[in-house]
């Protein structure tokens, strides 16, 4: 019997080697995801997709560097340096990864703010249309992979318990931005959130 969905997160080439938010290790979770795939149903990717005055880019702030943090409407929002661009190489999903998508779900999309989750911006007001299309399907678990596990994968695995699904996240389909959050993150989804870690 074939698992229900795979939701494969922001395996898009800044973040990969080379890239300009590169995840360390980010690209040895690929042959993971290659190899797990054909296990699915239903496989969705997401791609952040940000225009080019976007609010997270420090270079779009006056005297500001990558990693200073600003208050925008009550969240802390990090600042990045510039990464998938809409339409830019970067913000491509890796060619290494075995194409074959169900759906693709972009996010980050509004300037004005960001967009961690692949169900939410980072204040909740949108949502995108991967709530809907999981319901449609009649989707109730989602397995997680992608980068990075310490924002997008985290963001998404959240939003994914509590609006009701039965949420894994997959150890060795995941590597975060900076390293050290890697296990603090996997402990606290397991342990405040509930999500099973495979
Ligand atoms: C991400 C930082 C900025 C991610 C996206 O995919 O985890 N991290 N934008
Ligand atoms: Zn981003």
């Amino acid at each position: 019997m074939l698992k229900e969905c795979l939701l494969i997160v922001d395996v898009q080439n800044d973040f990969l080697p080379k890239g300009s938010l590169a995840v360390p290790e980010g690209d040895s979770i690929i042959p993971f995801i290659n190899t797990i795939m054909s296990e699915y149903n239903y496989i969705i990717a997401t791609q952040d997709w940000h225009p080019k005055e976007h609010i997270s880019f420090f270079t779009n702030h006056r005297e500001k560097k990558m990693g200073d943090v600003l208050d925008i409407d009550g969240f802390s929002q990090i600042l990045w340096t510039p990464h998938c661009v809409q339409n830019s190489y970067g913000a491509e999903i890796s060619p290494l990864l075995a194409q074959k998508f169900h759906k693709i779900i972009q996010k980050g999309t509004d300037e004005k703010i960001d967009s961690y989750s692949a169900f939410f911006d980072n204040n909740k007001k949108k949502m995108t249309s991967l709530y809907e299309y999981l319901l449609s399907q009649k989707i109730q678990k989602i397995d997680i992979v992608g980068l990075a596990t310490d924002y997008c994968v985290k963001y998404s695995a959240v939003d994914a318990v509590e609006l009701g699904f039965e949420t894994s996240v997959l150890r060795n389909g995941t590597r975060a931005v900076f390293s050290q959050n890697f296990e603090k993150t996997l402990e606290y989804l397991k342990n405040v959130m509930g999500v099973k870690i495979e």
